[in-house]
């Protein structure tokens, strides 16, 4: 991870402080070691409660397996973005070097009952390579991200190989049906001697082991956001942006710098929403933050560059001497900012073009205690679960965002407060506890 403000962190970081184990990875900093690694995850005191084992990585490792194949590659690539893609051949070489070390590492510290769960598709070969180090534990994997469609994976030279290397684990996670349903297809193509009559169409057999799958929507930890809530910095935040705002409708956007994330198709919706209902003039406040990440990646570093000209094209745009349309803040807040964002909002607006889950709106159901209505992209993982409750929308679709602002604008208070009890009902049922013990129970029977 580079930073923790991910949302990998987010979600894995109360599951490890109630159940303990090890944490193996990355701090996200050339050459970083276990104290950096503390930091990253610990609050204050430093240290969290589970053991960290950090694997240090060079600067030219850091620039070639993490910005490089990592992000310049798969990201892209599993996200759908054909045109974005690199085919620089280091960047894979640089993915294998680093994949094995991660293996030798783990390799090196567990014990013979150990479950060796790895996320994410930074480490998709450390299976192949655990296995390759004569390791027979049981060996599971979490994908963050959507798995890609063949069409678009199969653009890619390392693809047969790195879906070759995930038959080396007994347990593959995904977060929707669809991820899962593709890598079937995948592994079908690529693999196919590992379906035979015997094993079917779902349940692949390689090298003598049955591979499990199953999607396993992330969820957050509900109960400490919906406490932390209550704290008195959070509170008092909260009337400072409430009183900011006074009777202006506040529409929050928060998202990592990604063009993943669809923050300039959120504009272009929102300038199109102010071009088509004049009551919305003067009336809402769009307050978009946006959390630095990867932006010494030249496509992060475009896509700042289109986000902020068209917050300043909306503004002078619609702008008066009283009010300005579009707040933009590059920036990372606190917890306490961030959730006194959230109960303040009025609206969630969040259209990624495609994402894995997007935790943001699940925190932002179990944040707002008031009536929020949260907009969401068809696109995240999460409108599965939170699609009947949210109003769902096509990012790519100027049209459509303008539509569901202004419903959520006009909605009456009763069917606020009605769609968002619901959906706080389904993300604190489905939290992260619960998707872990779900993960879990799967692992055990497999391998
Ligand atoms: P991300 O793409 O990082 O995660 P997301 O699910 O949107 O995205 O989560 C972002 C997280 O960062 C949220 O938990 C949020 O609270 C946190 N955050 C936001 N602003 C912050 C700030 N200023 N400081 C600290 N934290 C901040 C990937 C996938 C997603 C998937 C998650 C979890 O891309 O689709 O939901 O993993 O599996």
């Amino acid at each position: 991870m580079s930073s923790a403000s991910g949302g990998l962190v987010t979600a894995m970081d109360p599951v490890l402080r109630r159940r303990r184990g090890t944490w193996t990875g990355w701090v996200g900093a050339p050459n970083a070691g276990q104290d950096e690694l503390s930091r990253a995850l610990g609050s204050t005191p430093a240290r969290p409660p589970y053991s960290l084992q950090a694997v240090p990585l060079s600067a030219t490792e850091e620039d070639l397996f993490y910005r490089g194949f990592a992000n310049e590659v798969l990201w892209p690539l599993f996200h759908g973005f054909s045109d974005r893609w690199s085919s620089e051949p280091r960047y894979w070489e640089a993915y294998r070097t680093v994949n094995r070390r991660f293996a030798r590492s783990l390799a090196s510290t567990v014990s013979w009952d150990d479950l060796i769960w790895v996320h994410d598709y930074h480490l998709m070969l450390t299976g192949k390579e655990l296995r390759a180090l004569g390791l027979n534990h049981r060996l599971a994997f979490f994908l963050h991200i959507p798995f890609p469609a063949l069409e678009h994976l199969e653009e890619m030279p390392w693809s047969g190989e790195l879906v070759k290397a995930l038959c080396h684990f007994d347990l593959l996670g995904f977060q929707t049906n669809g991820s899962r349903s593709n890598f079937l297809d995948a592994a079908r193509h690529f693999v196919s001697d590992a379906f035979t009559e015997g094993s079917g169409d779902e349940h692949p057999i390689f090298q003598g082991r049955t591979i499990r799958t199953g999607a396993f929507p992330i969820s957050i930890d509900a109960a400490a956001f919906s406490a932390d809530t209550h704290g008195s910095l959070v509170t008092a935040m909260e009337r400072e942006i409430r009183a900011e705002m006074g009777d202006r409708t506040l529409i929050l956007g928060v998202d990592r710098l990604d063009y993943s994330k669809g923050i300039p198709e959120k504009l272009r919706g929102f300038d199109l929403a102010l071009e088509r209902h004049p009551e919305l003039r003067g009336s809402v406040l769009l307050k978009q933050l946006v959390v630095p990440s990867r932006d010494q990646i030249p496509a992060y570093k475009e896509t700042k560059g289109e986000i902020e000209a068209s917050v300043r094209r909306i503004n002078e745009r619609w702008g008066t001497q009283a009010w300005q349309p579009v707040e933009y803040l590059y920036d990372s807040w606190s917890r306490s900012e961030l959730l006194a964002h959230y109960r303040t909002a009025d609206v969630a607006l969040i259209t990624p073009l495609n994402d894995g889950m997007n935790l943001v709106a699940k925190e932002y159901a179990v944040a707002n205690q008031g009536s929020g209505v949260i907009i969401l992209s068809a696109f995240a993982g999460a409108a599965q679960e939170l699609g009947t409750d949210a109003l769902l929308v096509d990012p790519c679709e100027p049209g459509s965002v303008a539509m569901a602002i202004f419903q959520a604008f006009q909605m009456s208070p009763r069917e606020r407060k009605e769609r968002m009890e619901r959906a706080r009902t389904t993300v604190r049922t489905h939290d992260v506890h619960r998707w872990v013990e779900g993960f879990l129970a799967e692992a055990i029977c497999a391998g």
